[in-house]
């Protein structure tokens, strides 16, 4: 027998030590670099004013959505504390979240002082909170999702950004793929020759747009967000856009493409960004790019429960596809369960678990500090099994193991 094979009761321990200790590649953000300024969220009232809480304060509030949008930021939040802290008991995942964050920076969960939350950020520099949130929520490094389409983004590029290896980029082109002619605006307005139609030579335009932004900014993926009737055997300028424009160059310059499918966009508009759901899409897109596009990397997501199975058998068949995270409404302790679960046991250790889409700096800690949790969870199963047939679990084993799922993974397949 193996020497120093970890037994059956000091595996729950150690396991959960080493998870605590592994520091994670986080995959999907909308989080930024200091230099991007105020384009970077972070403190307790953009905590309380998440996407996810404003749609939970709605499920009681009785105020006219407009009345409540057009309040300034800390009375959105006042509203949020009143509402879904102090008049019920926080047990959804997003309130549960801020609790999360509270205890995890020191503070006093029990006083329910939002004043005295406040003045702990007031004597804060966003510099020194990017540092103690990256060490408290053990995350190495986030990517970024940067928009080309947003004058704001586009002005910090122009100005140059300076080098943070914690913070990487994906260059987001949902406009490309949703509304052609819109986008076709925005590139004509910076110079590429493109035309509503994609006419004459505006693929090639296209393309020299995507690969000069590509290369600006160093992206490690190209990635867009798409509906659940996302087709790319149907015919139409969004079809074109991906197979003339945007495949081709990922090809050309080896970087995967981030496709996040399952998106019903503005169900409820009145919501803004707390507006969006979710519907079941057709897996047959995600085989159909796989099979016909061998030589390009798919980084794929999900949107609802009854794709994940047939997802992660689809990554069973192409090697070309990597397929993470347990995506926005799929993030809750429940969820993430069943779906590391069913991952493991489909795909061994060949998937990338989670990652946070944190919108609010602070939110790296309750995502990661819950899905280490659930996570850990569901591995101390799947060793204690292999324990049991008489196989031997080393702490280098589980050290090799989780830098494979948190950092590895990712890091191999987009290959910088
Ligand atoms: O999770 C979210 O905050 C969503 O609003 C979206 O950001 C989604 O993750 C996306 O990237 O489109
Ligand atoms: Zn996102």
């Amino acid at each position: 027998m193996y020497p120093l094979s970890i037994n059956g009761e000091q595996l729950k321990a150690i396991l959960g030590e080493k998870l605590a200790g592994v520091q994670v590649v986080d995959m999907h953000t909308h989080l930024f670099s200091a230099d991007f300024d105020e384009m970077l969220l972070w403190g307790i009232d953009e905590v309380l004013t998440y996407h996810y809480l404003i749609a939970e304060y709605f499920r009681y509030s009785p105020l006219d959505y407009g009345e409540f949008l057009q309040l300034p930021k800390e009375k959105q939040a006042d509203e949020v504390w009143r509402t879904l802290f102090l008049e019920r008991s926080p047990v959804s995942e997003a309130q549960r979240g801020v609790l999360t964050i509270l205890k995890r920076l020191g503070l006093d969960v029990g006083s329910r002082s939002l004043e005295a939350y406040r003045e702990y950020f007031r004597g804060l520099t966003v510099r020194e909170q990017i540092d103690r949130v990256f060490k408290l929520a053990g995350v190495k490094e986030v990517v970024m999702t940067n928009d080309p389409f947003d004058p704001q983004e586009r002005a910090v590029w122009q100005r140059g950004v300076a080098e943070d290896p914690r913070f990487r980029s994906s260059l987001r082109i949902d406009p490309l793929l949703l509304d052609f002619p819109w986008a076709a605006e925005t590139l004509q307005a910076e110079g590429y020759a493109v035309t509503p139609d994609l006419g004459g030579a505006s693929a090639a335009e296209v393309r020299r747009f995507l690969r000069d932004w590509t290369l600006k900014i160093n992206a490690v993926y190209l990635a867009a967000s798409l509906p659940c009737s996302f087709d790319p055997a149907q015919d139409g300028l969004s079809t074109r856009v991906l197979k003339e424009c945007i495949l081709p160059v990922c090809g050309e310059l080896d970087v995967p493409f981030a496709l996040m499918i399952g998106v019903k966009r503005q169900v409820n508009p009145r919501l803004g960004l707390a507006g969006d759901s979710v519907g079941k899409a057709q897996i047959g897109a995600v085989e159909r790019l796989c099979a016909e596009y061998p030589d390009n990397k798919f980084l794929v997501t999900m949107l609802s429960r009854e794709n994940q199975h047939e997802l992660a058998i689809t990554a069973r068949k192409y090697r070309n596809l990597m397929v993470f995270g347990c995506w926005w409404f799929l993030n809750n302790p429940s969820l993430v369960q069943e779906i590391t679960a069913m991952r493991l046991e489909t795909l061994g250790l060949s998937f990338i678990p989670q990652h946070s889409d944190a919108r609010v700096l602070e939110h790296l800690i309750y995502k990661w500090d819950h899905s280490r949790a659930v996570i850990s969870e569901v591995l101390w199963g799947k060793y204690r099994d292999l324990l049991a047939t008489g196989w031997s679990v080393t702490e280098e084993d589980l050290e090799r193991d989780l830098q494979q799922l948190f950092q590895g993974n990712f890091h191999e397949f987009v290959g910088r």
